[in-house]
């Protein structure tokens, strides 16, 4: 060997060195609702954002980060994202859980970041680069009624969406889900220990199918609907649900039941060819395995925050496209920015991409969580800027301290604890 040979063994040993992991720190913020974010930092002065926001949960994960996590990266090489992604959820011999992946997603999603900036690349492009031009997005419309929830279906094509999930109040209960009074930001975590809902299926059941009819009545059959069940049926319910909405064409019908016996939607497959969406608290591809390999869902809701980073996800979205199952990425505003651009990086490459969820974060949250992404005509567009191009304003955040929030319960008539 040359001696000029040996110098390329000491660029290498010096890309490594800036490469090293010099300080991982955990922010809470709350400017409008509160986020955990992760902020990673190498020697050569790259660094990386992570989202870790849990809605209600936020000091769990907070405090996993820092006591458990954190102390682990400092030293590494930030370009192993699989062996530190492996080191994270094996090394740490419990497994999965809410908390452990969102910690690991913020993790992942930061190195990637990083990757994407020493690589002077977007995300997408080091996934295997563009499989469409524009993200397809739904937007939330909802209303205290029938009549209003169509006007706000109207006014969020007039915004320019092509696809609109509606909610509407029921009759006899005071407040129904995914109905707010804000009808722009909503956020459901409204107070520091949970507020308590009432709620009633069979109003609900005889309800929904009115709201679907009124809308294709008047909007015709252009837009695409979507609806939220939010896990409060029966299998045999939903199925029941999703067999009256069959005229009504809807995109799809989400979270019909609670999906922790993944065997149960095989009941309402029986029922209905509405198609099924199930997966926002989902972590791990384990709770997702069953749905997907015997087909009994359509749409795969997991998202980069609550489901193990970039990393897990692309491996989720690798076994629904086996099944023609796909992609439809939970995007509500308790998930920050950082969770949103990341997620669009994937919608671009991703090859089974189905559709986006997004609701607007406010101004004070994007003041804080500077992006490229940007909403036009029913779409959204990733930017090209370096890794996933979202940036966090520390100083500004710090003006914005923790406030306490929980997510409301759901009780029935007779006080009995429901899903909420
Ligand atoms: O934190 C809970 C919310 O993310 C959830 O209620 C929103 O169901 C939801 C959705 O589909 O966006
Ligand atoms: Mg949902």
């Amino acid at each position: 060997m040359t001696d000029d040979a040996l110098a390329v063994g000491e660029i290498t040993e010096g890309i490594e060195k800036e490469r090293i992991i010099t300080a991982a720190r955990v922010v809470v913020c709350s400017p409008g609702r509160n986020f955990v974010t992760l902020v990673v930092e190498t020697r050569g002065g790259v660094v990386g954002i992570g989202d870790a926001t849990l809605n209600g949960r936020e000091l769990a994960v907070a405090t996993y980060l820092e006591e458990h996590v954190c102390p682990n990266l400092v030293g590494r090489d930030a370009a192993n994202i699989e062996d530190i992604w492996q080191f994270l959820y094996r090394g740490a011999y419990w497994r999965r859980g809410a908390v452990t992946m969102s910690a690991i997603a913020a993790v992942d999603t930061a190195l990637w970041d990083i990757k994407g900036k020493m690589a002077g690349m977007p995300l997408y492009q080091l996934l295997g680069g563009r499989s469409r031009d524009r993200v397809l997005v739904y937007g939330h419309a909802n209303g205290r009624d029938i009549e209003h929830t169509v006007d706000e279906v109207e006014r969020y094509i007039g915004l320019g969406y092509k696809a609109i999930r509606a909610q509407t109040g029921v009759p006899g209960l005071e407040s129904a889900y995914g109905v707010s009074g804000d009808k722009m930001f909503y956020e459901p975590a409204d107070a520091a220990l949970p507020s308590e809902q009432r709620w009633d299926t069979r109003a609900y059941l005889n309800h929904i199918p009115r709201l679907f009819a009124a809308l294709r009545e008047r909007i015709g059959f252009g837009p695409a609907l979507l609806h939220d069940g939010h896990h409060r049926m029966t299998p045999l319910e939903a199925g029941r649900l999703g067999k009256a909405l069959e005229p009504f064409d809807l995109f799809w019908l989400e979270d019909a039941t609670p999906a922790e016996n993944q065997e149960s939607f095989r009941l309402i497959r029986e029922h209905t060819t509405t198609p099924l969406a199930v997966g926002e608290i989902f972590n791990s591809i384990h709770d997702c395995r069953e749905l997907i390999q015997n087909q009994l869902i359509d749409y795969i809701r997991a998202t980069v925050v609550h489901a193990g980073g970039i990393t897990h996800l692309r491996r989720i979205a690798d076994l629904a496209g086996l099944y023609q199952v796909r992609t439809g990425c939970h995007g509500a505003t308790d998930l920050s920015p950082v969770c949103m651009g990341a997620a669009l990086h994937f919608d671009t490459w991703v090859p089974n991409f189905g559709i986006q969820e997004y609701m607007r974060h406010t101004e004070a949250t994007d003041d804080v969580f500077p992006h490229d992404y940007a909403f036009e005509d029913g779409y959204l567009y990733c930017g090209e800027s370096p890794g996933h191009g979202v940036t966090f304003d520390e100083k500004l955040a710090a003006r914005y301290p923790y406030e306490p929030r929980q997510l409301p319960i759901a009780r029935l008539e007779d006080g009995t604890v429901w899903n909420w």
